[in-house]
Formats: C-alpha cells, sequence, structure tokens
C-alpha cells in the first residue's frame, strides 16, 4: 500500500504555520480524511486539539474562545456531514459576530462531482452566514487567502464573523512555492483602529453633557473597553445597562448600574448611548413607543452595530474605546447637567430589587410535586461560587432564572440566535480560555441534551468544568405557553431522565440531587472532583420572567408583551 506523505512546504503544513504564526494555541475539531493533512499538521506545530464529538460543538467552543479571548477561534472539521453539523455554531457565529475560522476539505478536484465520498458544494450553503467563504485549489495563493478570511472574522471596516475556507485534499496534500512563503502573510496583524471624528466628538460632548438623564447601554464591541467605560461613566454620571453581550464589564458595585431597572430606565432616559451594541428584541429596537423622545448616540466599529433601527443624533463609527476617551477629553472640565436625584433613585432601587432577590432566591418555596424551586438551586450554587466565576446559561425558563440570579465576571448564553445547547461546549472553551477561573454551565434539561455528548470531551480533555443541570423533565417554557395559550400540552414532556448516569458512563463525577439540604455539600464535592455534573432536580411550577414577558409566545410587534401593547398603541397614534 502506498502512504501518502505530507511534505513541510504542502498546503497543510503552510496552513498550520500560518495559524500557530497567529497565534493560535489550539484548534477545537473532529477529524476525517478530507482534513486529515491539517489535522496532523497542526498537532507537529504544537498547537493542541480539542477533539469533539459533533462539529457543531467545535464551532459553539471556537465561537466562546473568541467572545472570551477576543482572538481568534478556531473549528477543524471534515467535508460533507461534517460542515453540515457545522451549520448551526457557524449561524450561531454568524448572528453573535464571533470571529471564527471554520477550515474544512473536500474530495480531491480529480473525483469532484463523480460522486466521491462526501462531496458536496459547501460554500453555497455557509456563504449567507459568513463573512467570507471559498474553496482554495491553487496551493500558492493558500496564505493570502488564510490572511484575507482572519481579516474577515474580525471585521476590518466590516462586521466581525465567521470564515469559512476549504481544500480539495490533492491542494492540501499540493507544494507551496517556498518563494511565495512571504513572512508578510504570517506576521499578526494589529487591531485596525478607527479614530473618531473630532467634530462628532463635539456634538457627542454638547449632547451628552447638556442630557439630564443619560443611559449608556454597552453590547459586544465594548467588550475589551472596560477602564475606558468606566471613566466616562465616573466623568459623566448618568446610568448603565448591558444586556448579556457584555456582562463582567463593569461591576455590580459601580453607582451607574441599574441592570434591575431596565424597563423603567429604557422610557425614562433622555440620551441613550449604544456602545457596540445593536439596538435588537432585547433592546424593544430601539422603538420610540418604548424610548419615548430619547435621542441616541451611537458609537460601533462594526457598521451592524451602528445605524440598526435607529438614526443615532451622533453617529460614530469608530473604535469605542478611542472614543470614549476622546469624549472625555474633550469635555474637560465641563459640568454634566445630569439629574442626580434621578440616577441616584434608580440605583437605590437596583440595589433593593438585588437584595430582594436575593432573599426571594434562598426562600423560595418548592412546586406542588416537591421539588426545589430553580432558584434555591441557583442560591446555593451563587453561595459556592467566586464573585468572578464565569457563567454559562442554557435553558428556557432556567436561563431567564440563572441570567438574573447568577452574577458572573464572564457570561455567555444562546445569545440573540436563541441557539439552544451552546452550554457544555461554551463552557469547556471557557475552561480552556481562562483557567484561573472557576467554569459554571448552568443549563436546562432539554438544553443539556444538544450537546450533552460532549461531557465526553471535558473527561477525555480534563476540563475542570462544573456542569449543572436544572432536570424538570420538559421544554417547560414551551409547556407553560401551549397550556396558557392554547389549554393543552403536546410533545414539550421529556423524562427525568437521570443524566448524572450519563455523565458516570463517560468517567464524569456526578450526582442527582433531589433536595436543597443535599446541595450544598454536592456541590461542594463536585467542585473538588472537576469535570463534573450535578443533575438537580427542579419544580415545574417555577415561571419565569421569559414565560410570563412574551418572550414565549412571540407577539407580532415586539418581543416583549408590554412593549408589544405599547408599540400597538403608539402606532395608532
Ligand atoms: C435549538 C433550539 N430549539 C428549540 C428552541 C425553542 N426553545 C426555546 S426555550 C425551549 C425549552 C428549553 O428547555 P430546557 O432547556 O429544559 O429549559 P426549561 O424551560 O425547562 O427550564 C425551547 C425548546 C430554541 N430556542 N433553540
Ligand atoms: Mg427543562
Amino acid at each position: 500500500m502506498s502512504v501518502l506523505t505530507i511534505s513541510e512546504n504542502s498546503t497543510a503544513a503552510v496552513i498550520a504555520r500560518f495559524l500557530k504564526a497567529r497565534g493560535v494555541e489550539r484548534v477545537f475539531g473532529l477529524c476525517g480524511g478530507h482534513i486529515m493533512p491539517i489535522w496532523m499538521q497542526v498537532d507537529k506545530e504544537g498547537i493542541r486539539i480539542i477533539d469533539v464529538r459533533d462539529e457543531r460543538a467545535a464551532v459553539h467552543m471556537a465561537h466562546a474562545h473568541a467572545e472570551i479571548t477576543g482572538s481568534l477561534g478556531v473549528a477543524l472539521i471534515t467535508a460533507g456531514p461534517g460542515v453540515t453539523n457545522a451549520m448551526t455554531g457557524i449561524a450561531n457565529a454568524h448572528v453573535a459576530r464571533a470571529p471564527v475560522l471554520v477550515l474544512s476539505g473536500l474530495p480531491p478536484s480529480l473525483q469532484e462531482n463523480r460522486g466521491a465520498l462526501q462531496d458536496i458544494v459547501h460554500i453555497e450553503f455557509v456563504r449567507p452566514i459568513t463573512r467570507y467563504a471559498r474553496t482554495v485549489r491553487e496551493p500558492a495563493l493558500v496564505l493570502q487567502e488564510l490572511d484575507e478570511a482572519v481579516c474577515r472574522a474580525f471585521g476590518q471596516g466590516g462586521n466581525p464573523g465567521p470564515v469559512f475556507l476549504d481544500f480539495p485534499a490533492n491542494t492540501l496534500r499540493g507544494e507551496v512555492p517556498k518563494a511565495l512563503q512571504l513572512e508578510e502573510h504570517f506576521r499578526p496583524r494589529g487591531q485596525t483602529l478607527l479614530p473618531p471624528d473630532p467634530a462628532a466628538v463635539a456634538a457627542a460632548v454638547d449632547l451628552l453633557w447638556s442630557a439630564r438623564r443619560p443611559l449608556v447601554i454597552s453590547g459586544r464591541g465594548a467588550r475589551a473597553v472596560g477602564p475606558e467605560l468606566e471613566r466616562f461613566l465616573d466623568r459623566l454620571g448618568g446610568v448603565y445597562l448591558d444586556t448579556g453581550e457584555s456582562r463582567g464589564l463593569i461591576p455590580d458595585e459601580h453607582p451607574s448600574v441599574v441592570a434591575a431597572m431596565r424597563g423603567t430606565v429604557m422610557g425614562e432616559a433622555d440620551v441613550v448611548v449604544t456602545l457596540g451594541r445593536r439596538l435588537d428584541f432585547q433592546l424593544a429596537y430601539g422603538s420610540p413607543a418604548v424610548f419615548g423622545a430619547a435621542r441616541f448616540v451611537r458609537i460601533a466599529d462594526a457598521p451592524s452595530e451602528l445605524r440598526d433601527n435607529r438614526r443615532g443624533a451622533v453617529e460614530m463609527l469608530a473604535s469605542p474605546a478611542a472614543t470614549l476617551a476622546a469624549i472625555v477629553e474633550a469635555a474637560g472640565k465641563r459640568e454634566p447637567a445630569v439629574d442626580q436625584s434621578w440616577a441616584k433613585g434608580l440605583r437605590a432601587r437596583h440595589v433593593e430589587r438585588r437584595v430582594e432577590l436575593r432573599r426571594s432566591m434562598v426562600a423560595a418555596a418548592p412546586g406542588s410535586d416537591g421539588r426545589m424551586h430553580p432558584n434555591r438551586l441557583l442560591a446555593a450554587l451563587q453561595d459556592k461560587l467566586p464573585a468572578d466565576a464565569t457563567v454559562i446559561a442554557d435553558g428556557g425558563d432556567f436561563l431567564s432564572f440563572a441570567r438574573v440570579g447568577l452574577s458572573a465576571g464572564t457570561y455567555l448564553d444562546p445569545g440573540s440566535l436563541g441557539c439552544l445547547g451552546v452550554g457544555v461546549p461554551f463552557g469547556i472553551a471557557a475552561c480552556l480560555a481562562q483557567p484561573e477561573r472557576q467554569v459554571v454551565v448552568a443549563t436546562g434539561d432539554g438544553s443539556f441534551g444538544f450537546n450533552a455528548i460532549e461531557v465526553d470531551t471535558a473527561v477525555r480533555h480534563r476540563i475542570p468544568l462544573l456542569i449543572v443541570v436544572a432536570n424538570n423533565g420538559a421544554w417547560q417554557i414551551e409547556v407553560y405557553d401551549q397550556a396558557n395559550t392554547y389549554g393543552r400540552v403536546v410533545g414539550t414532556r421529556l423524562q427525568f431522565a437521570d443524566y448524572a448516569a450519563m455523565a458516570r458512563a463517560f468517567g464524569m463525577h456526578a450526582e442527582r440531587v433531589e433536595t436543597a439540604e443535599d446541595l450544598p455539600a454536592a456541590i461542594d464535592r463536585a467542585l473538588s472532583k472537576q469535570p463534573a455534573l450535578l443533575d438537580v432536580l427542579v419544580t415545574t411550577d417555577a415561571i419565569s420572567s421569559d414565560a410570563k414577558s412574551g418572550l414565549a409566545w412571540v407577539p407580532d410587534l415586539q418581543p416583549l408583551a408590554t412593549w408589544d401593547d405599547a408599540e400597538r398603541k403608539w402606532r395608532q397614534g
């Protein structure tokens, strides 16, 4: 039998050297013959391969890596079903605007369209959910293609997001001429800084420093600007909201934080600053029905976060950090006009609500089925977690409870695609990216199921992760919607499956917990034996705010019933 050898100048070897040179330390993937040359060379370069059980999980992991580190996430998946399996992960990274490079293979060109194994044209179906999707057939062009793809992944004047390259097997084995392996293609690129327009900075200062009730909302594009944002808030005063995309950016103790007063503050602000934040469904699409006569200042380095839904009185396509610094600088010693009693009042009510929430969580009564309330579980968990823990929340009702019930240094969830199942893969990637942090996945039982098999990946790679499954034997938020909207329940009940036994089958420490009294010791044991899973039985009687507010039954004009009512009235004039 002849063996195909891979030379050091092969396309595959050059791809691996490129990844190494660009600082890629790990690749998430699932093997297959069509990508084997890259796989072996990546390993040879000392890049760690996190081998998963489903390609979707590989892309979810690359996505979480990118969100947490701000650096490129890389997924390596095989041809055909490898790519179709990955589609959900790619779509989620697309909606989340996460810089992810997906690499795949193709049958050799000489077998193209002849009925080859795993032959399907990937780029036609990945194109709408990627920033760049190309088949690279010519070894001599591989470095330019990789460089272009990575630039597009980071946005570079456009929107960041996933990019896709595939290579026929013969291309991977083909030679890249040495003369074309230019250092300039390998060399890491620095960040592109977009300086703000001084005239727009002056206009923003005028508007903001004369605002009585300014509100600042941060999002994805603000993730790296914590210090600048804090200085800006300290200087301007006003209040601050963050809707999950950039949670942990401003500490809860900061006097501007009023997260628990979101509904009120959105209706009361007179100037709203969006910082790298889309005015999406979580922000009522910026509708005047909800935001009243507020004027907007929009700051973003990605176009999709600059103009969506509402036009800003001031719009700046510029780096958020540089822009905030320039605004503070330009404001100089000017006194802000903020109504201090308004800001302080909101803050005081926010703090009251937080205290009340903590109190009610600990005291939450069990349901009529005798099972504990999800908030009891979250309170026990919060008790044992460090304040800077990374929280990955996933689920329907349980996501709604966990989002407010757990404080987090870093937080990720299914995002605006509502992509259930990200929990375990996101958790694994977060552990790898933040080895100094405790990472916990708080997931509903239904959501856990999608990528439950990745407990195997966590065990094999010794990932010190805690997975907590809130097991209510149902897709409960949907059960509630059906019962309330249609008066009957169809196809939304699951079993109280023994997820602990499942995890143990893969060698993970796992326990089922049935009472709130047993929780503290079980959490301690789990934390000392990670990776670990706790399968906690919770009641179906607990109705979450997402279930009550309309997110579950999807009103016509707005995601929440109260906003939908407001929008209806406002449209009628
Ligand atoms: C991939 C995917 N499938 C279906 C849905 C619709 N959906 C939203 S929440 C939910 C129920 C989640 O159940 P579980 O994770 O058990 O949480 P629970 O509501 O029971 O707390 C479903 C099916 C979705 N958002 N994403
Ligand atoms: Mg459930």
